[in-house]
């Protein structure tokens, strides 16, 4: 049995994870627009991923007893206006999933709640993860993404992301 207000924060949580994929389909759309179609496949692969993270919460919350409730997933309404941004807005919003997660844990650990702790771990890692590979688009750009040769390598490696689920 979860706590309610855990409970509550677990399936928010779902909402947010959705949002995430809205946000990355949305910059995928961006970069396939620009051509740089290994920004977007690299942002493709991480709208799949966020989608099996929402599932994950549906799932645990349902082992556990507990019906989720599905909310409204916002539309992403940034207007890019440069090839840095969106992968530096991505960044930013990872930060923000992880406060996210760093939260839920933070309930979960003052209930004593050692399951949902465990099935965060998961989270907390992959957090650690999704910050890291996305600083690193961000950094990568920095260095050779104004140049053309270096930002046409840089989008072809990109372009070699898969999804390993
Ligand atoms: Fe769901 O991992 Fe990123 O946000």
């Amino acid at each position: 049995m979860i706590d309610k207000k855990i409970a509550a924060l677990l399936n928010n949580q779902i909402n947010l994870e959705w949002f995430s994929a809205y946000f990355y389909l949305d910059i995928y759309g961006y970069y396939m627009d620009q051509n740089l179609n290994g920004f977007g496949n690299w942002f493709y692969v991480q709208t799949q991923e966020e989608r099996d993270h929402a599932m994950l919460f549906t799932q645990y919350l349902l082992n556990n007893n507990e019906r989720f409730v599905l909310q409204d997933v916002k539309a992403p309404k940034i207007i890019f206006t440069d090839f840095r941004e969106p992968a530096n807005a991505a960044l930013q919003h990872e930060r923000a999933i992880t406060k996210s997660i760093n939260t839920i844990y933070a309930a979960a650990y003052e209930q004593k709640d050692f399951r949902t702790m465990q099935f965060l771990d998961w989270f907390v890692k992959e957090q650690g993860e999704e910050e890291k590979n996305t600083e690193d688009v961000v950094k990568r750009y920095d260095l050779f993404g104004k140049d053309p040769k270096g930002l046409y390598l840089l989008d072809s490696e990109l372009a070699s992301r898969v999804y390993a689920p």
